[in-house]
């Protein structure tokens, strides 16, 4: 921007902008926004649960619900009890009987540059003829169909075409292994699979059928493979005895006529696996009503969606925020949604600012650890475009700081868009903290209030809530329609991960034993939410998140158990025990730091080090690669004989060590600080 007028010169208005620490929603936003009215917070409160119907009422339902929220088995909630409903339908054939039949629903782009656009009339066509071919193949309603594909369409329209048939998917993120595919596929008892020969990433192709195969060997069941062919003669594609071209069962039912099956609100709509303290992954459960409706309101809300408007998520659908924010929630609402299929900088540096300009997207919403890579890369390359078409701008995923969200506010958005900063995990199925857009002051590091309906606490050990600007544990004491209902076949699990029973003292929840919240609602009031992170809370009763406070580390917005990659560490030979923590990093937030002990007579080599970065990209994925692997005698710990996981992150970040005097082996610390490189 080059400013000389009115305010003063370009380095007066960076100046101001670095002090500024509260910002106002645009005027030009405000005027065209979906909710305005503050009075909707408190609306929420009087009303609840009741004003949840205004999410319920954002769908179209087969049968309306008796109930709005059956709290009597809690924390077995059950939302909109009675009504049915069908994901697909509302997803498609109500916006084509809307006479929206040639508007666009998904607008893909490759990474080579090809383009494909399907209208809601196409999306409706190869859905139905999907669905007719998987139902052909035996899938019956309730089988879970796992989905292994990166970002090309037939990923949503598979997802679309189970949801019409009542079959609920598990998209397993194409960059896990064919180990993380195995896992999943065991434990949902998933008898079907649908995948594809390859993708590109930087230019080369990907053979993502080898890994799927590799995966199938370790699937304890009979498995029907569908693969789709992403990259035509690039290669070959082969097909093992049971699997099916996807493109021939698509042929063979075009035309086919399938009816939306109507679905109880509270049947299972998809699992999601996504990562804990313990090593096994864990199968999240959403419903049909509860999450749909939820994805359709939050997007509404807090993403400010239109069907006219082009939207982009530029997130991948192999992780939650892809399911709610590229597919269920925009196209429930009827507006185009993007795809995008490749790496942010190729071929170059550009590229998805030539796509907003090209597409002339309307909604950016991306992560913190993008923008950050945004930043190193330098202001030349969006100024290169005309991003004048966007209006609103979001994050997710960890949290962003203050210079980050500056950054994105002014070079992105011209200082004219508003900008979300939304929290929510895989379990709460959408946007539980952030501001709403044409309502709240923006304060750059803080997420913002909960939303209104979500009553949110930042609490001690005693559960007792906090002073503002203390840190302590983030809570959420009622219930919601988007959120999880349990972990698949595990209910235990679902009750000592999540939830604390305020009445028994002998509940099994980690630190928190507490007393009754006197403020919460007195029919509710006995169970409260644990998403295992740390936050604090100022006056205005704004949620800063500190991240999280179990074993999990977010490296590039990628939710990573730490016992996942030990396990994976531990199984290479020659390896006696490790330790994974989370260091700060630049870019990706966190990154992966493995200690590794050997066992006796094992030579601490680097091809050692290789296989050991190697048993982690076949166990995981390259996502959690290793940033260091350091080899240590000892790890630090305490007299009790637990490893002080604290320590071992602050070498890892380079920070000043935390007391050391309560270890039994004080000395090992300097011994590994000595080996750890940090900038
Ligand atoms: C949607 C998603 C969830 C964890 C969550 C928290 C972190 C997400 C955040 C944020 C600070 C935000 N997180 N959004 N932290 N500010 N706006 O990311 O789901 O993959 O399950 O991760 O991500 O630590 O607990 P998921």
């Amino acid at each position: 921007m080059s400013d000389e007028s009115g305010d003063g010169t370009e380095v007066e208005l960076e100046a101001r902008l670095e002090e500024q620490d509260r910002f106002e929603p645009p005027e030009s936003f405000v005027e065209g926004a979906n909710v305005t009215d503050e009075a909707i917070y408190e609306e929420f409160e009087e009303n609840w649960p009741e004003c949840w119907e205004r999410a319920a009422d954002l769908l179209s339902w087969d049968e309306a619900h008796d109930t709005v929220l059956e709290d009597g088995d809690a924390p077995f909630y059950e939302w909109f009890t009675g009504g049915e409903l069908n994901a697909s339908y509302n997803c498609l054939d109500r916006h084509v009987e809307d006479g929206r039949k040639n508007q666009a629903a998904i607008k893909w782009e490759g990474e080579l540059g090809e383009t494909r656009t399907y209208t809601y009339g196409d999306l409706l066509n190869e859905v139905e003829a999907f669905a007719a071919a998987l139902r052909e193949l035996g899938v019956e309603e309730d089988d879970v169909v796992t989905l292994y594909m990166p970002m090309i369409p037939e990923l949503p329209i598979a997802m679309l075409a189970c949801a019409r048939i009542g079959a609920p998917h598990s998209v397993v993120f194409a960059g896990f292994s064919a180990d993380a595919l195995a896992t999943r596929m065991n434990s949902a008892d998933s008898e079907y699979l649908v995948t594809c020969d390859g993708y590109y990433r930087r230019g080369d192709a990907l053979n993502h059928k080898e890994k799927a195969d590799k995966g199938l060997r370790g699937v304890d069941h009979d498995v029907q493979t569908v693969v789709v062919d992403r990259l035509g003669d690039e290669l070959t594609h082969f097909l093992g005895n049971d699997a099916h071209d996807y493109d021939d069962l698509v042929d063979a039912h075009e035309g086919a006529t399938v009816e939306p099956v109507s679905r109880d609100a509270e049947d299972m709509l998809f699992l999601m696996y996504t990562s804990g303290t313990t090593g096994e992954p864990k199968g999240v459960k959403h419903t049909t009503g509860g999450y749909l409706s939820y994805a359709a309101w939050t997007s509404h809300a807090v993403l400010d969606v239109k069907p006219e408007d082009t939207y982009w998520c530029a997130a991948d659908i192999g992780w939650i925020t892809g399911h709610s924010y590229i597919v269920y929630g925009p196209l429930a609402l009827g507006t185009t949604t993007m795809m995008y299929e490749g790496t942010p900088d190729y071929p170059e540096r550009d590229r998805l600012w030539e796509l907003i300009e090209k597409n002339r997207v309307d909604i950016f919403y991306t992560a913190p650890t993008a923008i950050r890579s945004f930043m190193k890369w330098g202001e030349e390359y969006p100024a290169g475009h005309d991003l004048s078409s966007l209006r609103l701008l979001g994050t997710v995923g960890e949290p962003i700081n203050p210079r980050a969200w500056k950054w994105y506010y002014k070079h992105i958005g011209g200082e004219e868009c508003p900008i979300v900063d939304t929290w929510w995990q895989t379990e709460t199925g959408g946007m539980m903290i952030t501001t709403l857009p044409g309502i709240n002051t923006m304060k750059p590091g803080s997420a913002g209030p909960p939303l209104p309906g979500i009553d949110a606490q930042v609490v001690d050990v005693e559960g007792t809530p906090v002073d503002p600007g203390d840190a302590g544990y983030l809570t959420v004491q009622n219930p919601w329609p988007g959120m999880l209902r349990t972990l698949y076949d595990n209910d235990d699990r679902f009750l000592t991960e999540y939830w604390q029973e305020y009445s028994d003292p002998d509940a099994v929840n980690r630190q928190l034993t507490t007393p009754h919240s006197t403020e919460s609602r007195e029919d509710a009031d006995e169970w409260v939410y644990f998403p295992e992170d740390g936050a604090t809370i100022d006056e205005d009763g704004f949620v800063t998140v500190l991240g999280r406070v179990d074993d999990v580390i977010n490296v590039s917005g990628h939710r990573l158990g730490t016992m996942e990659i030990e396990s994976a560490i531990v199984g290479v030979p020659g390896v006696a025990e490790a330790a994974v923590v989370g260091g700060d990093h630049e870019v990706k937030g966190q990154a992966v730091y493995a200690y590794v002990i050997l066992e006796d007579g094992q030579e601490p080599t680097d091809d050692l080090r290789e296989r050991i970065v190697d048993g982690v990209e076949d166990g995981i994925g390259p996502i959690a690669r290793p940033e260091q692997v350091v080899f240590t005698p000892e790890l630090p710990k305490t007299r009790s004989g637990k490893i002080m996981r604290r320590l071992l992150e602050d070498i890892a970040s380079g920070d000043e060590l935390g007391d050391t005097s309560t270890l039994r082996n004080p000395g090992v610390v300097d011994d590994i600080a000595e080996q750890v490189e940090t900038d």
